[in-house]
Protein backbone atom coordinates (compact mmCIF):
# COMPACT_ATOMS: atom_id res chain seq x y z
CA UNK A 1 0.00 0.00 0.00
CA UNK A 2 1.63 3.22 -1.18
CA UNK A 3 2.43 5.53 1.73
CA UNK A 4 0.59 8.67 2.36
CA UNK A 5 3.40 11.07 2.31
CA UNK A 6 1.89 14.06 3.26
CA UNK A 7 0.30 12.86 6.36
CA UNK A 8 2.53 11.99 9.56
CA UNK A 9 1.13 9.13 11.48
CA UNK A 10 2.76 7.73 14.16
CA UNK A 11 1.40 4.56 14.44
CA UNK A 12 3.35 1.49 13.63
CA UNK A 13 5.63 -0.52 15.90
CA UNK A 14 7.70 1.71 17.57
CA UNK A 15 4.50 4.33 18.66
CA UNK A 16 2.63 1.41 19.90
CA UNK A 17 4.59 -0.54 21.96
CA UNK A 18 2.32 -0.14 25.12
CA UNK A 19 0.09 2.39 23.84
CA UNK A 20 -3.55 1.98 24.63
CA UNK A 21 -5.93 1.47 21.55
CA UNK A 22 -8.33 4.20 22.71
CA UNK A 23 -6.85 7.44 23.49
CA UNK A 24 -10.12 9.00 25.71
CA UNK A 25 -10.66 8.26 29.14
CA UNK A 26 -13.44 5.28 29.53
CA UNK A 27 -14.90 6.08 33.17
CA UNK A 28 -16.31 2.75 34.03
CA UNK A 29 -19.85 4.83 35.21
CA UNK A 30 -19.85 5.81 31.41
CA UNK A 31 -18.59 3.00 29.41
CA UNK A 32 -17.93 -0.41 28.88
CA UNK A 33 -14.69 -1.28 27.51
CA UNK A 34 -13.85 -4.50 25.31
CA UNK A 35 -9.74 -2.88 24.65
CA UNK A 36 -10.06 -1.94 21.12
CA UNK A 37 -13.77 -0.51 21.13
CA UNK A 38 -15.98 0.60 24.15
CA UNK A 39 -20.17 1.33 24.35
CA UNK A 40 -21.73 3.82 25.94
CA UNK A 41 -23.80 2.98 28.89
CA UNK A 42 -27.27 4.03 28.53
CA UNK A 43 -27.95 5.04 32.21
CA UNK A 44 -25.47 7.76 31.81
CA UNK A 45 -27.06 8.93 29.04
CA UNK A 46 -28.69 12.59 30.14
CA UNK A 47 -32.03 12.48 29.46
CA UNK A 48 -31.61 16.05 28.99
CA UNK A 49 -29.41 16.23 26.27
CA UNK A 50 -29.86 15.33 23.05
CA UNK A 51 -26.60 15.26 21.64
CA UNK A 52 -23.77 12.83 22.56
CA UNK A 53 -20.66 14.64 24.07
CA UNK A 54 -17.60 13.28 22.14
CA UNK A 55 -15.61 12.09 25.40
CA UNK A 56 -19.27 10.31 25.64
CA UNK A 57 -19.56 8.49 22.77
CA UNK A 58 -18.72 4.85 21.68
CA UNK A 59 -15.57 3.66 19.97
CA UNK A 60 -15.05 1.47 17.48
CA UNK A 61 -11.65 0.93 16.07
CA UNK A 62 -10.38 -2.21 13.99
CA UNK A 63 -6.73 -1.38 15.19
CA UNK A 64 -5.96 1.51 17.60
CA UNK A 65 -6.35 5.13 17.24
CA UNK A 66 -3.39 6.89 15.26
CA UNK A 67 -2.16 10.65 16.60
CA UNK A 68 -1.86 12.27 13.14
CA UNK A 69 -0.71 15.95 12.70
CA UNK A 70 -3.30 18.31 11.45
CA UNK A 71 -0.46 20.69 9.92
CA UNK A 72 0.95 18.27 7.64
CA UNK A 73 -2.58 16.41 6.73
CA UNK A 74 -3.86 16.26 3.29
CA UNK A 75 -6.84 14.56 2.41
CA UNK A 76 -6.24 12.78 -1.28
CA UNK A 77 -8.25 12.40 -3.69
CA UNK A 78 -7.28 10.74 -7.24
CA UNK A 79 -9.42 8.18 -9.79
CA UNK A 80 -10.90 7.87 -13.47
CA UNK A 81 -14.33 9.14 -12.03
CA UNK A 82 -12.81 12.19 -12.36
CA UNK A 83 -13.26 14.24 -14.95
CA UNK A 84 -9.93 14.56 -15.60
CA UNK A 85 -8.79 11.02 -14.11
CA UNK A 86 -5.76 11.16 -11.89
CA UNK A 87 -3.62 8.10 -10.55
CA UNK A 88 -2.53 7.83 -6.88
CA UNK A 89 0.53 9.21 -7.08
CA UNK A 90 -0.68 11.96 -8.58
CA UNK A 91 -3.50 12.65 -6.27
CA UNK A 92 -5.00 16.16 -5.04
CA UNK A 93 -3.93 17.15 -1.97
CA UNK A 94 -6.28 18.99 -0.22
CA UNK A 95 -5.08 20.26 2.94
CA UNK A 96 -7.27 20.99 6.67
CA UNK A 97 -6.92 24.78 5.24
CA UNK A 98 -8.09 24.58 2.38
CA UNK A 99 -11.43 22.11 3.28
CA UNK A 100 -12.15 24.70 5.85
CA UNK A 101 -12.45 27.89 3.81
CA UNK A 102 -15.04 25.57 1.28
CA UNK A 103 -19.05 26.21 2.67
CA UNK A 104 -19.55 24.88 6.18
CA UNK A 105 -22.03 22.24 6.70
CA UNK A 106 -23.78 21.41 9.92
CA UNK A 107 -25.63 18.14 10.32
CA UNK A 108 -27.03 16.17 13.06
CA UNK A 109 -26.95 12.56 12.67
CA UNK A 110 -26.88 9.25 14.42
CA UNK A 111 -23.33 6.91 14.18
CA UNK A 112 -23.92 3.68 14.93
CA UNK A 113 -22.10 0.28 14.49
CA UNK A 114 -23.80 -2.36 12.66
CA UNK A 115 -23.11 -4.60 15.15
CA UNK A 116 -24.77 -3.30 17.81
CA UNK A 117 -27.02 -5.05 19.78
CA UNK A 118 -25.30 -8.13 18.87
CA UNK A 119 -24.99 -9.64 22.54
CA UNK A 120 -29.25 -9.78 22.31
CA UNK A 121 -28.48 -12.77 19.64
CA UNK A 122 -27.38 -14.96 22.61
CA UNK A 123 -29.21 -13.82 25.67
CA UNK A 124 -32.51 -13.55 23.88
CA UNK A 125 -32.86 -15.70 20.82
CA UNK A 126 -30.24 -18.60 22.12
CA UNK A 127 -27.73 -17.81 19.06
CA UNK A 128 -24.69 -16.31 19.94
CA UNK A 129 -22.89 -14.54 16.74
CA UNK A 130 -19.29 -13.61 16.81
CA UNK A 131 -17.82 -9.88 17.28
CA UNK A 132 -17.96 -7.75 20.18
CA UNK A 133 -20.96 -7.91 22.57
CA UNK A 134 -22.68 -4.50 22.54
CA UNK A 135 -25.47 -4.35 24.08
CA UNK A 136 -27.15 -1.13 23.16
CA UNK A 137 -24.90 1.64 23.63
CA UNK A 138 -22.76 1.10 20.44
CA UNK A 139 -24.66 4.45 18.92
CA UNK A 140 -24.74 8.20 19.71
CA UNK A 141 -26.22 11.60 18.02
CA UNK A 142 -23.62 14.40 16.98
CA UNK A 143 -23.71 17.35 15.29
CA UNK A 144 -20.90 17.34 12.69
CA UNK A 145 -19.49 19.64 10.88
CA UNK A 146 -17.15 19.82 7.77
CA UNK A 147 -18.16 20.18 4.10
CA UNK A 148 -20.25 18.52 2.40
CA UNK A 149 -18.30 15.84 0.25
CA UNK A 150 -20.56 16.91 -3.04
CA UNK A 151 -18.98 20.57 -3.26
CA UNK A 152 -15.96 18.90 -2.85
CA UNK A 153 -15.83 16.38 -6.00
CA UNK A 154 -17.77 18.99 -7.81
CA UNK A 155 -14.92 21.29 -7.47
CA UNK A 156 -12.48 18.66 -8.72
CA UNK A 157 -14.61 17.75 -11.66
CA UNK A 158 -16.67 14.19 -11.53
CA UNK A 159 -17.56 12.25 -14.90
CA UNK A 160 -21.05 11.09 -15.27
CA UNK A 161 -19.54 7.78 -15.52
CA UNK A 162 -18.27 7.61 -11.89
CA UNK A 163 -20.22 5.15 -9.82
CA UNK A 164 -17.92 3.98 -6.75
CA UNK A 165 -15.71 6.33 -3.83
CA UNK A 166 -13.80 3.98 -1.92
CA UNK A 167 -12.81 5.68 1.53
CA UNK A 168 -9.41 4.60 3.26
CA UNK A 169 -8.15 5.50 6.64
CA UNK A 170 -4.53 6.09 8.08
CA UNK A 171 -4.69 3.83 11.00
CA UNK A 172 -2.83 0.59 10.96
CA UNK A 173 -3.65 -2.13 8.54
CA UNK A 174 -6.43 -4.76 10.09
CA UNK A 175 -4.89 -8.13 10.78
CA UNK A 176 -7.12 -10.82 11.77
CA UNK A 177 -6.85 -14.45 11.96
CA UNK A 178 -3.32 -14.67 10.68
CA UNK A 179 -5.06 -12.43 7.13
CA UNK A 180 -3.75 -9.09 6.66
CA UNK A 181 -6.85 -6.85 4.68
CA UNK A 182 -5.00 -3.96 4.40
CA UNK A 183 -5.74 -0.35 5.62
CA UNK A 184 -9.59 0.18 7.01
CA UNK A 185 -11.40 0.90 3.77
CA UNK A 186 -14.81 0.84 2.34
CA UNK A 187 -16.59 1.71 -1.15
CA UNK A 188 -19.75 3.16 -1.46
CA UNK A 189 -22.12 4.36 -4.55
CA UNK A 190 -21.57 8.11 -6.12
CA UNK A 191 -25.17 8.93 -5.82
CA UNK A 192 -24.41 8.79 -1.40
CA UNK A 193 -21.31 10.60 -2.58
CA UNK A 194 -23.10 13.72 -4.11
CA UNK A 195 -26.47 13.22 -1.79
CA UNK A 196 -25.66 13.96 1.72
CA UNK A 197 -22.00 12.94 2.52
CA UNK A 198 -19.85 15.12 4.76
CA UNK A 199 -16.35 15.56 5.46
CA UNK A 200 -16.61 16.08 8.86
CA UNK A 201 -13.39 18.06 11.08
CA UNK A 202 -15.51 19.09 13.96
CA UNK A 203 -18.50 17.49 16.14
CA UNK A 204 -20.93 19.37 18.49
CA UNK A 205 -18.71 22.39 17.50
CA UNK A 206 -15.52 20.77 18.83
CA UNK A 207 -12.22 19.72 16.92
CA UNK A 208 -12.93 15.84 16.63
CA UNK A 209 -11.49 14.02 18.98
CA UNK A 210 -8.51 12.00 17.85
CA UNK A 211 -10.58 8.76 18.99
CA UNK A 212 -13.74 9.84 16.44
CA UNK A 213 -11.07 10.70 13.19
CA UNK A 214 -8.96 13.45 14.17
CA UNK A 215 -8.27 15.89 11.89
CA UNK A 216 -10.95 14.73 9.45
CA UNK A 217 -13.36 11.66 8.97
CA UNK A 218 -16.08 10.96 6.12
CA UNK A 219 -19.66 10.44 7.97
CA UNK A 220 -22.43 9.27 5.60
CA UNK A 221 -25.94 10.12 7.61
CA UNK A 222 -28.09 6.95 7.93
CA UNK A 223 -25.83 4.43 7.26
CA UNK A 224 -23.52 1.97 9.27
CA UNK A 225 -20.92 3.23 10.75
CA UNK A 226 -18.12 1.42 9.08
CA UNK A 227 -18.76 3.61 6.02
CA UNK A 228 -18.14 7.30 8.25
CA UNK A 229 -14.04 6.10 7.47
CA UNK A 230 -12.03 7.80 10.53
CA UNK A 231 -9.14 9.39 10.02
CA UNK A 232 -9.75 9.63 6.53
CA UNK A 233 -6.72 9.50 4.17
CA UNK A 234 -7.67 9.31 0.79
CA UNK A 235 -10.66 8.92 -1.90
CA UNK A 236 -10.93 7.01 -4.57
CA UNK A 237 -13.74 8.50 -7.27
CA UNK A 238 -13.87 5.25 -9.70
CA UNK A 239 -15.85 4.50 -13.38
CA UNK A 240 -15.83 0.98 -12.02
CA UNK A 241 -17.79 -1.00 -8.86
CA UNK A 242 -15.17 -1.26 -6.09
CA UNK A 243 -14.51 -3.90 -3.17
CA UNK A 244 -13.04 -3.79 0.00
CA UNK A 245 -12.78 -6.75 2.26
CA UNK A 246 -15.46 -4.29 4.29
CA UNK A 247 -18.00 -4.81 1.89
CA UNK A 248 -17.29 -8.41 0.55
CA UNK A 249 -16.09 -10.72 3.88
CA UNK A 250 -17.43 -8.01 6.72
CA UNK A 251 -20.72 -6.41 6.61
CA UNK A 252 -23.20 -8.21 4.64
CA UNK A 253 -25.03 -10.88 5.70
CA UNK A 254 -23.90 -14.36 6.12
CA UNK A 255 -24.78 -17.76 7.93
CA UNK A 256 -28.56 -18.09 8.79
CA UNK A 257 -30.82 -18.32 5.56
CA UNK A 258 -29.26 -15.86 4.25
CA UNK A 259 -27.92 -16.23 0.26
CA UNK A 260 -24.49 -16.26 -0.16
CA UNK A 261 -24.58 -13.39 -2.12
CA UNK A 262 -26.25 -11.19 0.27
CA UNK A 263 -25.69 -7.28 -0.58
CA UNK A 264 -23.19 -5.27 1.55
CA UNK A 265 -25.01 -3.47 4.20
CA UNK A 266 -25.84 0.10 3.87
CA UNK A 267 -28.70 1.95 5.93
CA UNK A 268 -29.35 1.09 9.49
CA UNK A 269 -32.37 -0.59 10.88
CA UNK A 270 -35.06 0.95 13.41
CA UNK A 271 -33.84 0.36 17.16
CA UNK A 272 -34.72 2.32 20.57
CA UNK A 273 -33.50 1.87 24.08
CA UNK A 274 -34.31 2.63 27.84
CA UNK A 275 -32.42 5.45 29.45
CA UNK A 276 -32.22 2.59 32.27
CA UNK A 277 -29.40 0.65 33.87
CA UNK A 278 -29.60 -2.88 32.88
CA UNK A 279 -31.79 -4.96 35.50
CA UNK A 280 -32.71 -1.39 37.42
CA UNK A 281 -34.17 -1.60 40.71
CA UNK A 282 -36.94 1.42 41.05
CA UNK A 283 -39.03 1.88 43.91
CA UNK A 284 -42.62 0.46 44.33
CA UNK A 285 -45.63 2.87 44.21
CA UNK A 286 -43.70 5.35 42.72
CA UNK A 287 -44.74 6.99 39.51
CA UNK A 288 -42.31 8.25 37.43
CA UNK A 289 -41.32 9.16 34.36
CA UNK A 290 -39.42 6.83 32.14
CA UNK A 291 -37.34 7.63 29.20
CA UNK A 292 -35.98 6.39 26.09
CA UNK A 293 -34.57 7.24 22.84
CA UNK A 294 -35.09 5.41 19.09
CA UNK A 295 -33.49 6.03 15.64
CA UNK A 296 -33.47 4.57 12.25
CA UNK A 297 -31.10 5.24 9.46
CA UNK A 298 -33.81 5.33 6.94
CA UNK A 299 -35.83 8.72 8.45
CA UNK A 300 -37.51 9.93 11.59
CA UNK A 301 -39.32 8.03 14.06
CA UNK A 302 -42.96 8.03 13.59
CA UNK A 303 -43.83 6.60 16.82
CA UNK A 304 -42.51 4.23 19.88
CA UNK A 305 -44.94 1.73 21.80
CA UNK A 306 -43.77 0.33 25.28
CA UNK A 307 -45.01 -2.68 26.71
CA UNK A 308 -44.58 -2.46 30.93
CA UNK A 309 -45.56 -5.89 31.29
CA UNK A 310 -43.35 -7.98 28.92
CA UNK A 311 -45.53 -7.70 26.21
CA UNK A 312 -49.07 -8.24 27.49
CA UNK A 313 -50.11 -4.58 26.57
CA UNK A 314 -48.90 -1.75 24.57
CA UNK A 315 -49.29 1.69 24.63
CA UNK A 316 -47.88 4.61 22.52
CA UNK A 317 -44.85 6.65 24.24
CA UNK A 318 -45.22 10.15 24.19
CA UNK A 319 -42.13 11.40 21.16
CA UNK A 320 -40.91 14.90 22.29
CA UNK A 321 -40.61 16.34 18.56
CA UNK A 322 -42.75 14.41 16.22
CA UNK A 323 -40.99 15.70 13.43
CA UNK A 324 -37.68 13.99 14.25
CA UNK A 325 -35.94 16.88 14.54
CA UNK A 326 -32.85 17.79 16.68
CA UNK A 327 -32.79 21.05 19.05
CA UNK A 328 -31.43 23.62 17.38
CA UNK A 329 -31.09 22.14 13.86
CA UNK A 330 -30.50 23.70 10.51
CA UNK A 331 -32.55 23.69 7.42
CA UNK A 332 -30.47 20.57 6.13
CA UNK A 333 -31.68 18.41 9.47
CA UNK A 334 -34.16 15.92 8.43
CA UNK A 335 -34.64 13.60 11.04
CA UNK A 336 -31.83 12.02 10.44
CA UNK A 337 -30.68 12.36 14.77
CA UNK A 338 -32.63 10.29 17.08
CA UNK A 339 -36.12 11.18 18.87
CA UNK A 340 -36.26 11.17 22.71
CA UNK A 341 -39.52 9.49 24.00
CA UNK A 342 -41.27 8.88 27.67
CA UNK A 343 -43.57 7.28 29.04
CA UNK A 344 -45.17 7.63 32.81
CA UNK A 345 -45.12 4.14 34.81
CA UNK A 346 -47.87 4.83 37.63
CA UNK A 347 -47.38 3.27 41.15
CA UNK A 348 -45.91 -0.41 39.87
CA UNK A 349 -46.05 -2.95 42.93
CA UNK A 350 -43.12 -4.94 43.64
CA UNK A 351 -42.22 -7.98 41.46
CA UNK A 352 -39.88 -8.68 38.31
CA UNK A 353 -41.10 -6.73 34.79
CA UNK A 354 -39.29 -6.29 31.75
CA UNK A 355 -39.73 -3.07 29.81
CA UNK A 356 -40.52 -2.92 26.01
CA UNK A 357 -39.71 -0.43 23.42
CA UNK A 358 -41.00 -0.73 20.05
CA UNK A 359 -40.18 2.10 17.50
CA UNK A 360 -41.91 2.20 13.90
CA UNK A 361 -40.11 5.00 11.44
CA UNK A 362 -41.48 7.16 8.56
CA UNK A 363 -40.19 4.82 6.26
CA UNK A 364 -42.74 2.45 7.83
CA UNK A 365 -39.73 -0.09 9.27
CA UNK A 366 -41.14 -1.14 12.62
CA UNK A 367 -39.08 -2.96 15.00
CA UNK A 368 -39.50 -6.64 14.83
CA UNK A 369 -39.75 -8.87 17.59
CA UNK A 370 -37.01 -11.47 16.55
CA UNK A 371 -34.30 -10.72 14.12
CA UNK A 372 -33.34 -13.44 11.73
CA UNK A 373 -29.40 -14.93 13.00
CA UNK A 374 -26.59 -14.11 11.01
CA UNK A 375 -23.36 -15.00 11.52
CA UNK A 376 -21.52 -11.66 12.46
CA UNK A 377 -24.60 -10.72 14.49
CA UNK A 378 -25.28 -7.35 12.33
CA UNK A 379 -28.28 -5.53 12.89
CA UNK A 380 -29.92 -6.72 15.75
CA UNK A 381 -33.28 -4.83 15.68
CA UNK A 382 -35.49 -6.74 17.73
CA UNK A 383 -37.87 -5.43 20.67
CA UNK A 384 -34.98 -5.50 23.86
CA UNK A 385 -36.49 -7.06 26.59
CA UNK A 386 -35.05 -4.35 29.36
CA UNK A 387 -35.24 -6.15 33.05
CA UNK A 388 -36.02 -4.38 35.90
CA UNK A 389 -37.27 -4.48 39.54
CA UNK A 390 -39.39 -2.98 41.90
CA UNK A 391 -38.72 -3.25 45.46
N1 LIG B 1 -10.31 4.32 9.66
C1 LIG B 1 -11.25 3.70 10.35
N2 LIG B 1 -12.52 4.14 10.25
C2 LIG B 1 -13.49 3.53 10.96
C3 LIG B 1 -13.22 2.41 11.79
C4 LIG B 1 -11.86 2.00 11.91
O1 LIG B 1 -11.52 1.07 12.64
N3 LIG B 1 -10.91 2.66 11.17
N4 LIG B 1 -14.25 1.80 12.43
C5 LIG B 1 -15.58 1.96 11.81
C6 LIG B 1 -16.67 1.42 12.59
S1 LIG B 1 -16.92 -0.25 12.48
C7 LIG B 1 -17.54 2.24 13.28
S2 LIG B 1 -18.88 1.61 14.04
C8 LIG B 1 -17.30 3.69 13.40
C9 LIG B 1 -17.15 4.07 14.86
O2 LIG B 1 -16.92 5.44 15.00
P1 LIG B 1 -16.47 6.03 16.41
O3 LIG B 1 -15.35 5.18 16.93
O4 LIG B 1 -16.11 7.44 16.15
O5 LIG B 1 -17.66 5.94 17.35
O6 LIG B 1 -16.12 4.09 12.71
C10 LIG B 1 -15.87 3.42 11.51
N5 LIG B 1 -14.75 4.03 10.84
MO1 LIG C 1 -18.98 -0.69 13.39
Amino acid sequence: MAPLATALVTTGPAARAGAPNILKPLPPRRFVDYGTNAEMRWDSVDPARYHTAQRHLFVRNHTRTPTIDPATYGLRIFGDGLREPRSEADAHVLSLRELKRLPRHVHTAVLECTGNGRSFFASQQDEPASGTPWTLGAVGTVRWEGVKLRHVLRRLGVSPRAVAVMATGLDDEFTSGGTNYGRVRRPFAIEKALDDAILAWAANGEDLLPDHGFPLRLVLPGWIGIASIKWLGSLEVSRRGLTSPWNTTFYRMTGGDYPADSPPLTVNPVRSAWELPWAATLPAGVTRTLTGRAWSGAGPIRRVDVSLDGGRSWRPAELEDPRGRAPRSGPADNGTGWTRWSVRWRAPRAGSYELLARATDRAGRRQPLVTPYNAQGYFFDAVVRHPVTVA
